[in-house]
């Protein structure tokens, strides 16, 4: 055995052993209970990142844990291989995405190797590969041919001088990323999936307190998340109608069908317009006699109208229409609008109120129109201070006092709020009003209670290329035509250069050679849209059940045995879409008769975010530069509080090479990035200490789920502790007492041998600290709070540390079989965190000649004999100070503890004589004596 700890060479030869046993192939054994657990893939970005290592570290203690728990546990790897970064690489620098792609695969996969994770590699996945993307292309043809995907116009972002549509992300602040011209909204047919249609069953099962609810395993944070982005709505949908006399359609009564419209979920916007009405939603029925305004979106067709021969408005109208029109941008945005110049009628009192176009009225939502009630609803109220619209409180709390000069919140509670001002609904409380109002509305033929939601179906098509090709063809004759099943895949090419202005493939002619339209036959072509790479990561974990099967989607055997998966890790950062879009997609699966399961995540872990320290400067010519945190020191005051930064070392800057002890400003920390130059390259972590090092680390450092702030002398202090435990087993090894113990341990499967009074009073001492930490870990493991159990790692190593045998009970024999045990506890508990160590001293000080390897190594179990004591030391106080302590029989009675007290040396120079007055005795702790 090597007397020097070499992590590169205990890490190679472990993961050569490792290979040689291909001792992470998993089948479907029936034989031992199955346990799925399972990483979000990543995108094949170039090389791994800290956030990399921290998901698939837990993921493998996981795994690592549970197998030697006896279950069959699976962890595949996958990539993400489509999306947009290959093909501004390939703008960049002029390569082939696929190209770029396969050679970051490649690389990162080196880089997970080298990590030593328990990954099943004959079960990896590439999105970008035929064999896989096929069933995109197959499972949306299902999806076509059962109205759950469908085309309609969607608008897209244009960008005039590319020529080319633009993905959100390459619109920034209006303009295009690389033109930098205004970007203009277009509409163009697209594909959508209709997620609505399962709004309530998404809900449902993931809504906290819902007694339907099944996802108990996720986060609480992200099923609140999941449900607000459903956002489900329960209200009032009516009509105002138009005041006549304005040149606008003349309202007219209207039937209960031709109110449900062409699409029978009531008229749109236009079609409602076109009768005279303009429909609103609101959560707030009851505040009906309060509304003292009408606000439309600036895409609304009255909004439109009114533009018609009023420029002012019309300019106003395109300046909200640029830029971001996100519900998260516009929250953001200052509250704006203007006069239409034109007014409805109220429903109830019949007062003419003016309309008003605003840019925080979303035309997504609802009907695009909102009655404006700014006594209540504070968006409401922000808009008619600006203004100057009238504001009239209709909702009375207690006996609160109204002052329209400044919102509070209890102008918006409709729980305790009670009407007023209100005519006939005063005096009712928000149901009954709501139930009220809506029978007036309905008797009037002007509306009825209605849910509304704020999920919009998934629009899927993308004016890309690097992306799994839409299965249409597209006949002059016939219009799009679904590819027959029997041509999938279709296949993308591979060799395409994309130049920034448009997709390559309406260019590339080979695509569509030879294409007919499957219906009459006459010379077609394909269409040229791709999917949205969101539906690549929609069921990818459904394929690593049976990732080779080249005739079906996903084979039912292999789906019954692991689905659904039981952990599921990864970034807060894909709480809402991706977890969203897989549920979907696993309830479309199970509708098509493909797998059996409701929800594909039974447990759900989003880790935390690694952080590092921020080092900037402002250049002479104003802007910003980054420092690496190496070259970078704190600068402390007196009290050792940060103030501020100077350089450690010269280093480059945009104002030239900057000398060491330039001032730095110090931002604080934040999420490790390139663009903040705060990153830490595991790779180069791995080189300095070894895996085992950076896998330690970044596992005690915080839980899981919280954020782990970087520190560079917490990375040696890891790097040390593996240290002294190769120290410890070198010297372990040396000690020919100590092997023989080994050789003699029970083998795996077989009771343990030792029996307590076997131990003398130093052995006993060890074995207690150590099976107590032990269980303390067992826990720990199974609520997967890792960074406990590495220090319970580390208590047991300074156990070991600080042990001296005493030969008492069987002799020196026994002292050596308790730190036989010992160390071979130990190794099990870190072996998870840091397999490579663990597994080279398992080897050599013979523990797997007893136990076999210690992928599969009996997981150890604290032993009850081992946690009794003979003896109990208590702190003794007299008066309340601690003055020393007593040990007792563990057998002992209050009795005669109190009598071990009032003897001992402590009690009697501190009393001096005196008589106790009081004794308090807390079991298993404390003796206090009053005097
Ligand atoms: C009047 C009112 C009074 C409202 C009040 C609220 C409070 P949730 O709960 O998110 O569904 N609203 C309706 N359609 C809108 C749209 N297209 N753009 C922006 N806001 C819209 O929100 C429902 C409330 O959002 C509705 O209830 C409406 O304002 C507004 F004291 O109507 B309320
Ligand atoms: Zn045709």
């Amino acid at each position: 055995m090597q007397e020097k700890y070499d992590p590169a060479a205990v890490e190679s030869a472990a993961q050569a052993h490792w290979r040689a046993q291909d001792a992470y192939r998993v089948t479907e054994d029936a034989s031992r209970p199955k346990y799925y657990a399972c990483s979000m893939l990543p995108y094949p970005s170039g090389k791994l990142h800290m956030g990399h290592v921290r998901n698939y570290t837990i993921n493998d203690m996981l795994t690592r844990s549970l197998r030697m728990q006896g279950y069959n546990v699976l962890m595949p790897m996958g990539w993400d291989a489509f999306g947009l970064p290959a093909e501004n690489a390939a703008i960049k620098n002029g390569v082939p995405p696929a190209k770029w792609t396969y050679e970051n695969i490649d690389y990162m996969k080196g880089q997970m190797q080298a990590m030593g994770l328990a990954i099943d590699w004959s079960r990896e996945i590439a999105t970008c590969d035929p064999d896989y993307y096929k069933w995109n292309q197959w499972l949306f043809l299902k999806m076509l041919e059962k109205g759950i995907a469908y085309r309609k116009t969607q608008m897209v972002n244009w960008d005039p001088v590319d020529q080319t549509v633009l993905a959100n992300e390459q619109v920034i602040e209006g303009r295009g990323w690389r033109t930098g011209a205004l970007v203009e909204k277009r509409e163009i047919p697209g594909y959508y999936l209709k997620i609505t249609d399962y709004a309530q069953e998404l809900l449902d099962h993931v809504q906290v307190g819902n007694p339907q609810a099944t996802l108990t395993g996720w986060p609480d944070k992200v099923r609140l998340m999941q449900e607000n982005w459903i956002g489900k709505s329960e209200g009032v949908r009516f009509a105002f109608t138009f005041t006549p006399g304005q040149g606008i359609p003349h309202p007219q009564p209207l039937s209960r069908e031709q109110e449900r419209g062409a699409s029978g979920l009531g008229l749109s916007p236009q079609e409602a317009f076109e009768l005279g009405r303009m429909y609103v939603f609101t959560t707030r029925a009851d505040t009906i006699m309060g509304v003292t305004f009408c606000a439309v979106a600036p895409e609304h067709p009255l909004a439109a109208h009114a533009a018609q021969n009023n420029p002012a408005l019309a300019a106003f109208i395109e300046k909200c229409q640029q830029g971001g029109t996100t519900e998260a941008e516009l929250a953001l945005k200052e509250k704006e609008g203007m006069d239409t110049g034109l007014t409805v009628t109220h429903p109830l009192t019949g007062q003419a109120l003016p309309v008003w176009v605003g840019n925080y009225v979303l035309m997504s939502y609802g009907d695009g129109a909102v009655m404006g009630v700014p006594g209540h609803d504070e968006r409401d109220f922000a808009f008619a201070h600006k203004y100057g619209l009238p504001i009239q409180p209709v909702v009375q709390v207690g006996d609160e006092s109204y002052d329209a000069s400044q919102w509070q919140d209890w102008y918006g509670d409709k729980e305790r709020g009670v009407c007023v001002n209100s005519g006939h609904l005063d005096g009712m409380n928000y149901a009954t009003a709501v139930n009220t109002v809506a029978a007036e509305l309905a008797e009037k033929g002007l509306g009825e209670k209605k849910t509304t939601w704020r999920l919009r179906d998934w629009g899927i098509s993308r004016q890309r290329y690097w992306g799994t090709p839409i299965p249409i063809i597209h006949c002059e004759h016939c219009g799009p035509q679904p590819v027959p099943e029997k041509d999938l895949p279709v296949r993308l090419p591979e060799d395409l250069v994309p130049d920034g202005g448009g997709s390559p493939l309406a260019k590339h002619e080979a695509f569509h050679a030879g294409v007919t339209c499957p219906k009459c036959g006459a010379p077609a072509r394909r269409e040229t849209d791709t999917m949205d790479t969101f539906v690549d990561s929609s069921w990818y974990f459904m394929r690593y059940c049976n990732p080779r099967d080249d005739q079906h989607m996903v084979a039912e055997a292999a789906q019954q045995h692991w689905m659904p998966m039981d952990q599921y890790i990864g970034g807060i950062e894909h709480a809402i879409l991706h977890l969203l879009y897989a549920r979907f997609w696993t309830k479309v699966m199970r509708d098509l008769g493909l797998v059996k399961i409701d929800e594909p995540f039974t447990r759900l872990l989003t880790q935390g975010m690694v952080l590092n320290h921020i080092y900037s400067r402002r250049t002479a010519k104003g802007a910003k530069d980054y420092f690496w945190p190496k070259d970078v020191e704190h600068v402390f005051d007196d009290a050792g509080k940060i103030i501020g930064a100077k350089l450690k070392n010269a280093a480059e800057s945009s104002d030239g090479l900057l000398p060491a002890g330039t001032p730095i400003d110090y931002e604080g920390v934040g999420t490790m990035s390139k663009s903040k130059n705060n990153g830490v390259d595991p790779q180069e972590l791995i080189a300095q200490y070894g895996a085992d090092t950076a896998r330690l680390y970044t596992m005690f450092t915080a839980p899981p789920e919280l954020t782990l702030e970087w520190n560079d002398s917490a990375v040696e202090g890891s790097y040390r502790f593996l240290r002294r435990v190769w120290n410890f087993g070198f010297k372990l090894h040396g000690m020919a007492g100590v092997t023989a113990a080994i050789a003699a341990l029970p083998a795996k499967g077989a009771a343990p041998s030792a029996p307590q009074a076997h131990f003398g009073k130093a052995a006993k001492a060890l074995r207690h600290e150590i099976h107590s930490v032990l269980g303390q870990v067992d826990f720990d493991y199974q609520r997967m709070q890792y960074n406990t159990v590495v220090s319970g790692a580390m208590k047991m190593l300074n156990a070991l540390e600080a042990f001296k045998g005493d030969a008492s009970g069987e002799g020196a024999a026994a002292d050596d079989v308790a730190l036989a045990e010992s160390f071979g506890i130990l190794l099990r508990a870190l072996y998870p965190a840091t397999p490579h160590i663990a597994h080279v001293l398992w080897q050599e000080l013979g523990y797997a000649a007893v136990m076999g390897d210690l992928l599969d190594a009996p997981w150890p179990k604290a032993d009850a004999a081992a946690l009794e004591q003979d003896e109990i030391e208590y702190m003794l106080q007299i008066n309340g100070k601690l003055r020393g302590s007593i040990t007792v029989p563990a057998s002992a009675d209050k009795a005669a503890i109190e009598a071990a007290a009032l003897a001992s040396p402590a009690f009697e120079k501190q009393a001096a004589g005196a008589a106790p007055k009081k004794i308090i005795v807390v079991p298993k702790k404390l003796v206090n004596v009053v005097v």
